[in-house]
Parts: structure tokens; C-alpha cells; sequence
């Protein structure tokens, strides 16, 4: 029993995250850009924090193909009771520029809850920051207790 565990261990990482559910792999900072994002599969989620900087963006990349049709969570409270953070994320389109999407509080509360249909095949990217920073261009807010989960699956 202890040898196959271990096992799968070595060999099912991936599958057993999905599966249990509670072990969340975190980002990687630095992740402020598009060329340093953080990987995000889809069926995936990553634990963040806002924070370590006065204006802490976290950049996610996610591949998409055309057709499908994606939802985007980024909780924090519903998780992390600690949590204070309001976060609030966009969605670029492959060129890394363009704004696909947007959501501030489509969630429980102030959490962001993005539904969307992929159009364009390529690589997209997330931007996860705090509401106060991307409301206003000389907020800073750096909290230990900004954490969040964001999760991307298919629906
Ligand atoms: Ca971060
Ligand atoms: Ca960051
Ligand atoms: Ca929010």
C-alpha cells in the first residue's frame, strides 16, 4: 500500500492535485508580465498572494482552442478565511495586449467568476491583482492575507 502510494506520488502529481482537491501548487513569482507567467492548465487551479510588492500583478498563460468554453474563478474568502483581498482579473487575448475579458465580482461577494467561448486558438494570459490596484493607478495594496485561488475549467 505504502509502495504504490508513493508511486503515484512520483508519477501522478498532476492527477493527484485534480483528485484530492487540497493540495494547490502556487504561483511563481516574479509573474508581473506576460513573458513570466505562471502556468494555469485547464482543469487546473494555483493559489496566489497579492502582495511581496505595492502593486503586485500575478500573470497567468493558459492554452485555448477555438470552441472552447471556459470559466475562470478567482476566489479568495470563499477559500482562505484570512483572506482580505477583493480580486479582480483579466483575460488578454494571445496577442497579449488585447482585452478579452474582465471581471471584478460576477462571484460570491467581491470574487471574480468569468464565463467565455474561445474564439481564436493560442495562448492566453489572466492578470490577477487587487480591485484597489487595477481601480487605481496609485493604490498600492501588499497584504500577506491577499490570497486567493484562481481555477480554470471547462463548463
Ligand atoms: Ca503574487
Ligand atoms: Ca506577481
Ligand atoms: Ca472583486
Amino acid at each position: 500500500m505504502q509502495r504504490h502510494r508513493l508511486l503515484s506520488l512520483a508519477l501522478l502529481p498532476g492527477l493527484l492535485l485534480a483528485a484530492c482537491g487540497v493540495v494547490v501548487p502556487p504561483e511563481v513569482e516574479p509573474n508581473d508580465s506576460v513573458a513570466t507567467a505562471t502556468p494555469l492548465a485547464i482543469g487546473a487551479t494555483v493559489k496566489g498572494t497579492i502582495s511581496g510588492t505595492a502593486r503586485d500583478y500575478d500573470y497567468y498563460r493558459f492554452d485555448a482552442v477555438a470552441g472552447d468554453q471556459l470559466r475562470l474563478t478567482v476566489k479568495s474568502t470563499g477559500v482562505d478565511a484570512a483572506s482580505t483581498l477583493d480580486p479582480h482579473v483579466t483575460v488578454l487575448l494571445p496577442d497579449g495586449v488585447t482585452v478579452f475579458e474582465r471581471d471584478d465580482d460576477s462571484g460570491t461577494d467581491q470574487e471574480a467568476d468569468l464565463r467565455f467561448n474561445v474564439t481564436q486558438a493560442g495562448t492566453y494570459t489572466a492578470v490577477v491583482t487587487s480591485f484597489d490596484i487595477y481601480d487605481d493607478e496609485e493604490a498600492t495594496d501588499d497584504l500577506a492575507t491577499n490570497t486567493y485561488q484562481i481555477a480554470l475549467t471547462r463548463r
